[in-house]
């Protein structure tokens, strides 16, 4: 098949060659160059371009107007409505701009197509004009750019409420939550805690207990397949991963004893989650870390999106405006769900790294947070 295609492509380019030569040979019969633009060549260029213009413009326009239904719905969130604007007023700007010039453009190449014996007039230089073409785009870039700090600014810097502290975990390919819990203070946490239920590293003297267990009766396992097997290669091997496991058990207690009395007292009641739940209208605060490499953390409806970048700690500030009930009814569709995904392609399956958002009512918020377990209770 592969080598039909190829033979094809070949066959094709020899035609055109050969349909070329007869043309070069038929103009040196009649005695003409066929390189040679004639007028006729000319006026056709032309009124294909301004054909081509109708076309462009045209399809622009009805692209616009047929997948304007492909749009995000207006945004549920607070500061989501500032970005809407923001984009509103450069898009309509744009939009402006692009239905003058793109029109002019073709127009005047049809106008002034080529005709023998026409010459061009030779205009270099006028400085009121270019004073205006580049004035006028300065102006407006620096309006739009100023809004666009301002915006910005104001969205990075939220006004100084208590949020409610909510982690957002990433690694290859789902998203984990961990609320904070009564005292909405987070403990701290650490790769090197990862282990068993513990899937966010969360240092706390439970978390470091049960850690230790793991890692003891891992090391049982292996002295007693060393005591039972008589294959010195294997046994080489087994005491290797021994002595890891010793200095993971070493790592473990350091970091819980690095840890502050405070810290460890705000892991205990932290609770890890699948899934995003946010009461309306409360302010909350998203604080983001990765496990392996870089993802980003795109909340479409929120207007929200925030790298999570192995070793660092990213945040985002926001409220949400409206309930997933509200905006099952508002998009008329009883499916809808706010959505959390994964906007860096990060690997095979990143397509699918996302994560479903409830938005509810302070009162079911609140129930669904007292039914969840904290990370101590399922540890023990
Ligand atoms: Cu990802």
């Amino acid at each position: 098949m592969n080598f039909l295609i190829i033979a094809l492509i070949v066959l094709a380019v020899v035609t055109v060659a050969q349909i070329l030569r007869v043309f070069e040979l038929s103009g040196k019969i009649n005695n003409q160059d066929i390189n040679d633009v004639t007028d006729e060549d000319n006026d056709r260029q032309g009124k294909y371009l301004l054909a081509f213009s109708f076309v462009f413009v045209g399809s622009t326009i009805a692209m616009t107007i047929g997948w304007w239904d492909l749009l995000l719905p207006y945004a549920s969130s607070v500061h989501g409505e500032k970005v809407d604007n923001l984009m509103a007023i450069s898009m309509i700007m744009i939009g402006v701009v692009f239905l003058i010039t793109q029109p002019v453009l073709f127009y005047f190449s049809y106008k002034y197509r080529g005709v023998n014996g026409r010459k061009a007039t030779f205009y270099a230089h006028n400085t009121k004009l270019e004073f205006i073409w580049t004035v006028v785009p300065a102006l407006a870039l620096t309006v739009l750019i100023s809004y666009g700090l301002y915006v910005w600014n104001g969205i990075m810097d939220p006004e100084d409420k208590d949020s409610i502290q909510v982690e957002v975990y990433a690694k290859q390919f789902d998203w984990t939550a961990r609320y904070a819990g009564a005292d909405n203070k987070l403990g701290r946490a650490n790769v090197r805690m990862v282990g068993g239920i513990n899937s966010l590293g969360v240092i706390s003297t439970s978390a470091k207990d049960a850690r230790i267990a793991d890692i003891d009766a891992d090391i049982a396992m292996m002295k007693q397949q060393i005591a039972e097997s008589s294959n010195a290669i294997k046994n080489a091997k087994r005491e290797k991963t021994i002595a890891g496991l010793v200095k993971s058990r070493k790592t473990v207690i350091a970091l819980e004893l690095q840890t502050t009395p405070a810290d460890l007292k705000n892991a205990e009641d932290d609770i890890v989650v699948k899934e995003l739940h946010l009461p309306v209208g409360k302010q909350v605060q998203l604080n983001f870390r990765s496990q392996d490499i870089i993802h980003s953390a795109y909340m479409p409806h929120f207007r929200v999106q925030m790298n999570c970048v192995p070793g660092a700690h990213t945040q985002f500030i926001f409220i949400p405006t409206q309930t997933t009930a509200e905006m099952k009814e508002q998009e008329n569709n009883p499916d809808f769900e706010f959505i959390l995904l994964c906007n860096k392609i990060c690997g095979a399956a990143h397509y699918n790294m996302q994560m479903k958002v409830v938005v509810e009512t302070e009162e079911e918020y609140n129930k669904w947070i007292s039914e969840q377990q904290t990370l101590t209770a399922s540890l023990n």
